[in-house]
């Protein structure tokens, strides 16, 4: 049975502990809603079985699945993957997922937070989103692990921590008044430094352009270890993303953490312009309250989106002439791991990326 605790992390003295960390296991949700997958979801679910495998060499996998497709997810996985039953609106475990705590002596908890589909009825990305919003309290009953109801709407791509009291976000995405309208920067600080451990905050002024989670942190930037962050690039000053990078490079060069070390930043340069095709488009059903996806946009590609497990790094490649550099980079800053690519256009065509459909659980 797992309880639903009174308290805070930080009075238990809980804590989140970063990506980097070991690991029990990675959660995952099977794609196949067709208003947001092309083709039925089918092409999404070939690349989710995909990541799950890559991730599976290092540690094992959970795939929560609904019923409906639970069948299909089964035999389209390999065993050693688990699949569990787990009704769902769609497939961003990063989203709608616990965010997990640890003492340090062997304990672990996790955090429920609101979820609101990433803006809720003020430019949410589907309607509704009950079913997502209980999946930490499903993941909880199953792993037998108390939990913490956390007082704000909050995505997990919305943060990254060092483990050491830094946590890196966006004034984009935590600021926007379709989150948490009634709470000010200094109310959120104060949540997240009692329910994730935190005392520093690195505030980015915004993520990816065009990305449709109001720029998560996870698609631009992210700890690699305490005192160094992967930045998303380009060189190229007419692009969109130039201010934004350019913006976040310099914040991060000025910036200390919450242990007084300055930051070293590595630039991996983005993909060239990533487009909706018409084919790609035409796949998607249309539905009154989801985001549609039309042929011409640009969407928000970037190799940051990547998920570091048990000395691995499993980071999506677009079939694009910058793909092999942002591997050989990520792994000459990681050679404690094996850097792997996993092509990820249909899950980029889906709003995310590899980092945003997984989710870490520590070993205490
Ligand atoms: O974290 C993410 N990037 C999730 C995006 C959600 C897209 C829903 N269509």
């Amino acid at each position: 049975m797992a309880a639903t605790l009174k308290s805070t992390p930080r009075q238990d003295g809980f804590f989140m502990p970063a990506e980097f960390s070991c690991h029990k296991q990675t959660w995952m949700l099977w794609p196949e809603r067709t208003d947001n997958w092309r083709q039925g979801a089918k092409p999404a679910q070939k690349t989710f079985v995909k990541v799950a495998l890559a991730i599976s060499q290092f540690e094992p996998v959970t795939m929560g699945v609904n019923q409906s497709q639970f069948q299909n997810a089964r035999a389209m996985l390999p065993t050693h993957i688990r699949v569990v039953e787990m009704s769902n609106n769609d497939s961003w475990m990063r989203d709608c997922g616990p965010t997990f705590v640890v003492n340090g002596k062997g304990g672990v908890r996790l955090v429920d937070w609101d979820f609101n589909a990433w803006g809720g009825l003020e430019g949410g990305l589907y309607f509704p989103w009950h079913l997502d919003d209980l999946i930490p309290q499903k993941v909880a009953e199953i792993e037998s692990i108390d939990r913490y109801k956390a007082p704000m709407v909050l995505e997990g791509g919305s943060i990254h921590v060092d483990g050491e009291g830094t946590l890196l976000t966006t004034e984009e995405c935590l600021l926007n008044h379709n989150r948490n309208p009634n709470l000010s920067k200094k109310d959120i600080e104060n949540i997240l430094c009692d329910y994730t451990g935190v005392s520093h905050f690195i505030w980015l002024e915004a993520g990816i352009f065009n990305d449709e989670t109001s720029g998560h942190v996870d698609n631009i930037a992210c700890f690699i270890r305490p005192g160094l962050v992967a930045l998303s690039w380009t060189d190229d000053h007419n692009d969109p993303q130039y201010p934004r990078s350019k913006a976040a490079y310099d914040q991060l060069s000025r910036a200390k953490d919450a242990r007084g070390r300055s930051i070293e930043v590595v630039k991996i340069h983005q993909p060239d312009p990533v487009i909706i095709t018409p084919e790609e488009s035409e796949g998607v059903d249309s539905v009154d309250g989801t985001l549609p996806r039309n042929a011409g946009d640009r969407m928000a590609a970037s190799y940051i989106n990547f998920y570091l497990c048990n000395g691995g790094a499993v980071v999506p490649t677009f079939d694009d002439h910058h793909d092999a550099q942002a591997l050989k980079i990520l792994q000459e800053y990681m050679p404690e791991r094996r850097v792997v690519g996993v092509p990820a256009r249909e899950i980029l065509l889906g709003g995310g990326n590899i980092h945003c459909i997984t989710q870490q659980q520590p070993i205490g």
